[in-house]
């Protein structure tokens, strides 16, 4: 996930003035979870040119307060393939191996170039949105319900590749031109994001009636077996080892019929979700 040096030399060696044109950033993001152990939410990133262009590559950077956030994972979405697609992010303190110096943690970084032969690129309508990549965050250790945090794509970061960042965007008018580059306009590039409660939830209650029965365990198979949706397969992993399998509808049935262990977390409220999807059930057995 290291970006190389070559895409900026690229994206430098591709620079010719051209008249200043505007992109313009989109970002929606969902409430994050206040619990670092729990729910994945998604931040997503589009980008708006106001003229028809076609786009080489992009290169962003965001900033972010790592005791409340913590970046999970990031993913495209860009329409193609991109020749070249890397992101990295930290959400801790990183000291450069060689050189020593110690890069602050909150930064993140995505670059792309669509095709290096400058074949494939983008072709952007003016106004519509091309989509970008998804960020996918938790609450980082300091989150609490109500908390507030700003994701801040923002020139001037300290990058652990060294130097500063600029978000910009590759462009050329048409392919017998010559590309340029120019900066995004970043005025409305900052997503103010909110932290609410986990979903709460008790496990081995799938169908979140109150009461842990047989039918819950029959729910865990058809789940896994018939693909019959539940509502918190949260609730589902039984054994709560981040996923929800046959060795979870083994588990509920020996509790309740063998005298077998509890479920972990049996006690209803805020409990590890693992990342598993849990519409948040709002009694308790
Ligand atoms: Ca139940
Ligand atoms: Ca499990």
């Amino acid at each position: 996930m290291k970006i190389r040096s070559c895409f900026l030399v690229l994206l430098l060696a591709l620079s010719t003035p051209l008249a200043a044109q505007t992109f313009t950033l989109l970002i929606s993001a969902d409430p994050v979870i206040a619990d670092p152990s729990g729910q994945v939410s998604n931040i997503d990133v589009e980008f708006v040119s106001d003229f028809a262009t076609e786009t080489l590559g992009i290169s962003l950077f965001f900033g972010y307060d790592p005791s409340l956030l913590h970046v999970f994972g990031m993913s495209e979405a860009l329409p193609g393939s991109p020749s070249f697609f890397s992101t990295q992010w930290l959400n801790e303190p990183f000291t450069h191996p060689t050189t020593g110096v110690v890069t602050p943690a909150g930064v993140g970084l995505l670059g792309a170039v669509f095709d290096f032969a400058l074949v494939d690129t983008i072709l952007v309508t003016p106004g519509v949105p091309t989509p970008v990549m998804r960020i996918q965050v938790l609450g980082g250790p300091g989150a609490f319900p109500g908390a507030t945090s700003d994701l801040v794509f923002a020139n001037g970061l300290n990058m652990p590749t060294g130097g500063t960042s600029t978000n910009v965007v590759v462009w050329r008018p048409s392919p017998t031109e010559p590309p340029d580059d120019t900066s995004i306009d970043l005025s409305s590039a900052s997503v103010p994001l909110t932290f609410v409660l986990p979903p709460s939830f008790a496990r081995g209650d799938v169908n979140g009636d109150t009461a842990i029965q047989i039918v819950d365990a029959i729910l865990i198979l058809q789940f896994l077996f018939l693909s019959v949706p539940i509502d918190c397969v949260a609730a589902a992993d039984i054994n709560s080892d981040g996923a929800a399998g046959i060795v979870d509808a083994i588990v509920l049935l020996n509790y309740m019929f063998l005298s077998g262990p509890a479920p972990i977390g049996l006690a209803c409220g805020s409990q590890l979700l693992h990342g598993l999807d849990c519409a948040a059930q709002t009694v308790c057995p």
